[in-house]
């Protein structure tokens, strides 16, 4: 599998393909299958969301895919009902309450090990299979501000608040993350990736003590290889080695080789095109991809990816042309 492969540091042709939210909404297939099934009904249903996670792949023809759930899928099975509109929406918990949270039922995620089963049996052998789920820090950002936001003041005032509380509730978000993802490669992940969308809000010390061990903590004795995304963050890079992922996944605010320069080349890397780049024309696309590329040709150990997920108003046809200028990288 090429994005094994990469993975391992081997001499490749060519990097290994495919994007963050490559399953979603700038396909006109998937948008089809939302008009009939809810974002919930689609997720806990293993056959439409199986379907889902193999699209971008039918049509694109990506090295890998990854499983169509959400990072705040599992948190039902721990108690936390999560509505989906379209964003994550909750009734905010205090830290209190998400220290004392139990621990992820896995008999209430088997629908998600149902969905990785039955996408790997329908995918070709070269063509590798993602699970993922969020990184605490991220997972804790989200559960005590109720949704979205833009600064997530909740999560960062109440670590300074109660840095010891904090940590504990990150560890058992750890843990429970850990064997969700132990399960996902049970069920057919090769890989499987740790987002941390919201680390990067985070000082050095605050991911030195307690976020980035948190995220170490969830990937700690997993059974295949691993990556670390963390947006807006290129003030963590030379921190991210202390996460102990197998790879590094980074945004496209610094050039690709300073990124992994500062992460240490010894260290697979993903990314980084700007996903702004898909809202501009083929042409375009192409010579953006190819400059992106020539900056890190040839070096062992390069997936191309988005610096994070792709846009909804993106065109099919520069997605199309993104794809074609990567693969044809060699
Ligand atoms: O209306 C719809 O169709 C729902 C939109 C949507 C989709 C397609 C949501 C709600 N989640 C997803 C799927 C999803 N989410 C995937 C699988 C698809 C793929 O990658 O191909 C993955 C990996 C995620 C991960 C996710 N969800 C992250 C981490 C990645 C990132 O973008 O930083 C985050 C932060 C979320 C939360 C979330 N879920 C949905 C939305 C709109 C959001 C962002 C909310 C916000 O903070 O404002």
């Amino acid at each position: 599998m090429r994005m094994l492969d990469a993975l391992a540091r081997k001499s490749l042709d060519r990097p290994p393909v495919w994007f963050m939210r490559q399953a979603g909404r700038y396909l006109p297939e998937y948008r089809e299958l939302r008009r009939l099934h809810s974002f919930a009904e689609a997720t806990h249903t293993p056959e439409i969301a199986a379907e889902i996670t193999l699209q971008p792949v039918r049509r694109f023809g990506l090295d890998a895919a990854i499983v169509f759930s959400d990072i705040m899928t599992p948190l039902e099975a721990m108690g936390v009902p999560v509505e989906f509109t379209p964003g994550p929406s909750l009734s905010p918990l205090s830290l209190e309450d998400v220290s004392r949270l139990p621990e992820l039922d896995l008999d209430r995620v088997e629908f998600v090990m149902e969905t990785l089963a039955l996408a790997r049996a329908e995918l070709p052998d070269d063509v590798a299979l993602i699970g993922f789920c969020g990184a605490p820090f991220t997972l804790m950002a989200y559960l005590l501000e109720g949704g979205g936001s833009k600064d997530f003041m909740a999560v960062r005032s109440a670590a300074v608040r109660n840095p010891k509380l904090a940590a504990e509730a990150l560890h058992g978000l750890a843990r429970s993350m850990q064997r969700y993802l132990e399960a996902q490669i049970a069920a057919g992940a090769d890989v499987v990736q740790v987002f941390d969308s919201w680390a990067g809000l985070v000082s050095e010390r605050t991911f030195l003590d307690t976020v980035g061990p948190a995220a170490a903590a969830t990937l700690e004795g997993l059974t295949a290889p691993t990556i670390f995304f963390a947006p807006d963050a290129s003030h963590l890079l030379d921190h991210f080695p202390t996460v102990r992922a197998t790879g590094y996944g980074v945004d496209w605010r610094l050039p690709l080789p300073v990124a992994w320069d500062r992460i240490g080349r010894s260290h697979p890397i993903q990314g980084s095109l700007d996903p702004a780049v898909l809202l501009t024309d083929p042409e375009t696309v192409q010579r953006e991809v190819t400059a992106l590329l020539d900056t890190v040709r040839g070096a062992a150990g390069h997936i191309f990816n988005l610096g994070h997920g792709i846009h909804r108003a993106s065109p099919i046809e520069n997605v199309s042309a993104m794809v074609a200028a990567a693969k044809e990288a060699s």
